[in-house]
């Protein structure tokens, strides 16, 4: 009958990209992309919106290696907030007012001594009680007072002449300015010498050491944050947050009055918005005129049950090729998202259209990761659970599902709570997933993301060749760090 003509689909183990004629090194294959129509990243890579996956210090390994993280939503509004502006400080150039640890000239020694150690600072700003900036307080300046003058005031003992800059100062002006004077630190202040800001040589020196972050036109990380499919109001918030990306976070985007309201938000906000998740054409088509990226993956998350639960979903390479094969006529950037285990899986998802892919298991297991480290059976786990499950969604993500809240805690989940193997440091893990990617682009020719996503051809996988790609008929001793057997 009609109904039993259906189409088929793929996923990931069902194709390979066909060798094909190629000049292209993987360690020279650019891997910068888009990750929606405003925000542009230096790996094609974003952290899940989970809270086993991201809060603020994943969301900061991620864009300091030149991808995003989305900060997950099972936390009150409050907390979002301060987790967004974690993300958007850690390397800013000028530290804020308010974080800046500063003395007083009628400190004594020892209290400035004492409360620059409890701070982790090496000097403090003098500032009076208008904050007019009165002099620079270091440990070279405490060192002689030491023991025999611990009760001396600040004001004796700090240097007086300081050299100070004003808001805008670039990164190479401060730079020169410690270079003059053999300095490390330099005050911002405003008009009236009052104190604004603080530049750090620690600081320069870090952000020198994240040369790929994926910044925002003010030098400053860039971040992304989940919002539920409803939530105006928390949208807002996170878009006066200085949030670079909100993602509506649905299980199910194309139901109708998620896209209403998603629609709204992004007339109400100066962030991107990316609107997901979807797997069909006919969904992208709801989202092409005003999404500014789409993302995809319909069930195929290592954590997911939504197909076992719902008899619902779409085998990921498909659903991934018929969303951008929508999206592209409107220059959309898509997003796979969920069921990637393999670097190789990230490519696949990129030549079937995706311009970024977002993982979750993946990062799990790192260190960035929020969670303890648990030890079974001698060996390291960390938790990961799907947003879905019933522990999460007793946490506050039921909407995800288009559920309600419920007292009685009988949820339908659609995902279970699991341990991952721990994995040490998210720049090793993204190394090995890059890298991987890297390789493929060199297998297709591509230089770079979208290179890939025009030029690239899959070949159909059987069972057998399926057994043939892993490796087979030996056992493994050593293991590689970018392969486990699943
Ligand atoms: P994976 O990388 O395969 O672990 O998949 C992560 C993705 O799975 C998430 O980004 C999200 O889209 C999806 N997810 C999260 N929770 C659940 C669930 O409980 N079903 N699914």
């Amino acid at each position: 009958t009609e109904k039993l003509r259906v189409p088929e689909s793929l996923t990931f183990d069902d194709v390979l990209l066909r060798p094909m004629e190629s000049r292209v090194e993987p360690d020279d294959a650019d891997v910068s992309t888009r990750v929606s129509k405003n925000v542009e990243l230096n790996i094609p890579i974003l952290s899940a919106a989970m809270d086993t996956v991201t809060e603020s210090g994943m969301a900061i390994g991620m864009a300091r290696e030149g991808g995003l993280g989305v900060l997950h939503r099972n936390m009150n509004a409050e907390q979002m907030v301060r987790e967004i502006e974690r993300v958007k400080r850690a390397d800013e150039l000028v530290i804020r007012r308010e974080d800046v640890v500063t003395a007083n000239p009628g400190q004594t020694i020892s209290e400035v001594d004492e409360m620059m150690e409890r701070a982790g600072v090496s000097g403090a700003p003098v500032v009076d009680d208008d904050d007019v900036v009165l002099g620079i307080i270091s440990g070279t300046d405490i060192r002689p007072y030491l023991e025999v003058g611990e009760s001396d005031e600040v004001g004796e003992a700090m240097t007086d002449e300081v050299i100070t800059a004003e808001r805008d100062v670039t990164a190479r002006d401060a730079l020169e300015l410690m270079y003059d004077h053999k300095i490390e630190r330099v005050p911002i202040v405003d008009d009236d010498s009052r104190l604004v800001g603080l530049v750090t040589m620690q600081g320069i020196l870090q952000r020198r050491e994240h040369e790929n972050a994926a910044r925002d036109d003010d030098g400053r990380l860039v971040c992304g944050v989940a919002v539920g499919p409803f939530d105006d109001e928390r949208a807002q918030m996170a878009d006066d947050a200085g949030v670079d990306v909100i993602f509506i976070d649905c299980a199910h985007a194309h139901n109708l009055n998620v896209i209403d309201t998603a629609r709204d938000i992004k007339e109400s906000v100066e962030a991107d918005v990316v609107v997901g998740n979807v797997g069909t054409r006919e969904a992208a088509a709801e989202l092409v005129d005003f999404a500014d990226g789409i993302k995809v993956g319909i069930g195929p998350g290592s954590i997911c049950t939504t197909r076992v639960v719902s008899g619902s979903g779409m085998p990921q390479i498909s659903a991934v090729a018929e969303v951008a094969d929508v999206a592209a006529d409107y220059d959309i950037p898509v997003i796979a998202d969920g069921g990637i285990r393999y670097s190789g899986d990230a490519i696949k998802a990129v030549a079937a259209g995706a311009d970024a892919v977002m993982l979750g298991s993946y990062f799990a297991g790192t260190d960035e990761a929020p969670g303890r480290v648990i030890t079974m059976n001698g060996k390291k786990y960390k938790q990961y659970r799907g947003m879905g499950s019933v522990g999460a969604m007793q946490s506050g993500g039921a909407d995800r599902y288009l559920k309600e809240d419920n007292e009685d805690e009988e949820y339908v989940p659609e995902g279970v709570e699991a341990a991952t193997p721990y994995k040490g440091s998210l720049a090793s893990e993204l190394h090995q997933l890059v890298g991987g990617m890297q390789s493929g682009m060199g297998y297709v020719g591509a230089e770079t993301i979208s290179g890939v996503k025009e030029r690239a051809r899959f070949v159909r996988v059987s069972a057998a060749g399926q057994t043939e790609g892993h490796p087979h008929d030996v056992m493994i001793t050593d293991e590689a760090p970018n392969y486990s057997p699943s």
